[in-house]
């Protein structure tokens, strides 16, 4: 039986041998959530860039620019970090390449490129991404971005909601940090969005008037797809 473990922090990913696993990489608040949303709205693909200059720069090849530091939207690109910004219509989206950098998501996603695949995982497509790991049949680690290297618990609580779906088909009992997950799943799920109201994360984008994007990235099974990290594009499989 394959077998899932989580990795709370990219920087503790110097501990785990991604090599012929899958990296399940989530950032719920608020990356991977929008990354997600941006492949539902009809964007062609997404490159992932570590620096704000490699994402300005990409602007000269017909890229849309998505930036965001500190939670807050960089100087002189098209879109932040909040899915509606490829919900609300005011930058037309569709059919568009997103070149998109963030403060932890993008980081984590180029920490786990050891790793055989890396999925784009979310809330917003849970249930898909569960469907994927299980049609594969491989070791999963579930790479938390968290912040700025520290424990986040929206991404933990990812972690717990994908391996209570995948409890049947993967070893999720051999890790603690699997077993913690899940003991906070089984405490948050009853309602995700009042159990991270206490959050740092959440207090962050409060202060940033941002609450409705923790409403939305909480919703599970709004998307039925699941990205990967191929070629140094994200694609909808
Ligand atoms: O750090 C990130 O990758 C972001 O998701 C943080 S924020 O939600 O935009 O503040």
């Amino acid at each position: 039986m394959p077998n899932l473990d989580i990795c709370f922090s990219p920087d503790l990913l110097p501990l785990y041998d991604l090599r012929g696993r899958i990296a399940v990489v989530v950032d719920i608040l608020r990356a991977t959530s929008s990354i997600v949303t941006a492949l539902a709205q009809g964007v062609a693909h997404l490159v992932p860039v570590e620096t704000l200059e490699e994402c300005r720069a990409l602007a000269t090849q017909g890229y849309l620019t998505a930036a965001e530091r500190d939670g807050v939207q960089a100087e002189g690109v098209d879109l932040g970090n909040s899915p509606f910004g490829y919900l609300d219509g005011v930058v037309p989206v569709q059919g568009r390449c997103v070149a998109i950098t963030t403060t932890n998501g993008t980081r984590a996603m180029h920490l786990s490129r050891a790793a055989d695949e890396v999925v784009v995982g979310a809330f917003l497509n849970v249930g898909a991404v569960a469907d994927f790991l299980r049609q594969q049949g491989k070791d999963v680690v579930v790479v938390c971005a968290g912040w700025k290297g520290q424990f986040c618990l929206e991404d933990t609580l990812f972690g717990g909601a994908l391996a209570a779906r995948l409890a049947q088909d993967f070893d999720v009992t051999s890790s603690d940090a699997t077993l913690a997950a899940l003991d906070l799943w089984e405490k948050a799920s009853p309602n995700v969005a009042a159990y991270l109201l206490k959050s740092a994360h959440v207090r962050r984008l409060n202060r940033l008037e941002a609450h409705k994007d923790m409403e939305f990235c909480v919703r599970q099974d709004e998307y039925d797809l699941v990205p990967v990290w191929r070629n140094g594009e994200i694609v909808s499989l």
